[in-house]
């Protein structure tokens, strides 16, 4: 793979996400190569550069962009750094795949919107790579086709093996049901309503600042009603699963994709110990879309707005952790930047 020079991308932020990254253009997308990885920490680029012979190295986003070292940029750094990278890249006018989320917080993910509005075309897709996942797809056509009946309920499960470091109780919502908060419009067609917060008894695996399991009631003027099930430190692996309940019939997306071993009198199925892995494929399809997109000077997935909105959603979901009942959104009109699908392929 990889032999043509195609699309030059430049990865800024060689942590775990970014080395992911890295090692799947040069590895496993077509008609794209790293050209620079920009990363203060020495240590982390070089071990970056390893995965990508060839390319540049260099210490901030600004250096990388006057030495022309890229026709495309993939953000992989923690939210808090997002705003300050994209600006000089929207400034510069290069296409931009900035991971979940746009930016920590509604205030500056609007600025984000309105630079991008400035610029006058869409040239920020988000990470929000569970919309690339086949089976979530597969559950969204069941739900536009209407073949069980209208949706009426969601039971989603979202756990984690352990807490990250540094990982606080906000990060419950901001870091890991924002992939709900996204995921849930997309997949029902409903704008969030109101969304609410209970606890479960206290995992005692928890740090002592963080307060988990969560329970997230997230509601849409739809009348649909999603419940998700938040654990950050269930030890054995990593869990993604769903159940949608229709008038006429319920559909599953199990956690286990791996081999269901049966032997000496017990079963053994096989646990994801990471989203990485869990959605290895997803990714795959996200980071190539969004180079074929690029190809064609548009994106290929979720937008700055879907951003924005996510953020608004954080918000209230933050808020939620410590009032009573549930909070309610009220979400803004979509302006006309954002309001046509970008390609027949958006998902
Ligand atoms: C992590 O940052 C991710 O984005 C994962 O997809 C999510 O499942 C996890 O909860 C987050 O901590």
């Amino acid at each position: 793979m990889n032999s043509t020079p195609g699309l030059r991308i430049g990865v800024v932020g060689a942590g775990a996400m970014g080395a992911d990254h890295i090692a799947r253009i040069t590895t496993r997308v077509g008609g794209a190569r790293v050209s620079a990885i920009i990363e203060p920490d020495a240590l982390r680029a070089a071990a970056a550069a390893a995965l990508a012979p060839g390319a540049s190295r260099f210490g901030t986003i600004e250096e990388a962009l006057d030495a022309g070292a890229a026709d495309a940029i993939l953000i992989a750094t923690p939210g808090p750094l997002h705003e300050s990278i994209l600006r000089p890249v929207l400034q510069a006018r290069l296409p931009v795949l900035c991971e979940k989320p746009l930016t920590p917080d509604p205030e500056s993910a609007l600025r984000v919107v309105e630079a991008e509005q400035a610029a006058g075309e869409r040239l920020i897709q988000v990470g929000f790579m569970r919309r690339f996942d086949p089976q979530y797809r597969q559950l969204r056509t069941l739900i536009a086709a209407g073949t069980a009946g209208e949706l009426l309920m969601l039971h989603l499960v979202h756990r984690n093996p352990s807490e990250s470091p540094g990982y606080a109780q906000e990060m419950l919502i901001t870091d890991s049901v924002v992939h709900e908060l996204d995921m849930v419009p997309w997949l029902t067609g409903g704008r969030i309503r109101s969304i609410e917060v209970r606890y479960g008894k206290r995992n005692s695996l928890a740090n002592e600042s963080l307060r988990e399991p969560i329970l997230v009631l997230i509601e849409l003027d739809t009348g649909v009603l999603a419940d998700v099930e938040m654990s950050v430190n269930v030890q054995f692996g990593y869990q993604v699963a769903a159940e949608a309940v229709f008038e006429r019939g319920v559909a599953r997306l199990d956690p286990h994709d791996g081999l269901q071993l049966r032997q000496d009198g017990g079963l053994r199925v096989a646990e994801h110990r990471s989203f990485t892995t869990r959605f290895s494929d997803a990714y795959d399809l996200e980071v190539q879309a969004w180079v074929d997109a690029a190809g064609r000077g548009t994106i290929a997935g979720p937008s700055a707005w879907d951003g924005y909105q996510a953020a608004l959603s954080c918000a209230a979901g933050v808020r939620a952790l410590t009032v009573a009942g549930p909070v309610h959104l009220d979400l803004p009109e979509t302006p006309v930047l954002y309001a046509s699908a970008v390609s027949p392929e958006t998902p």
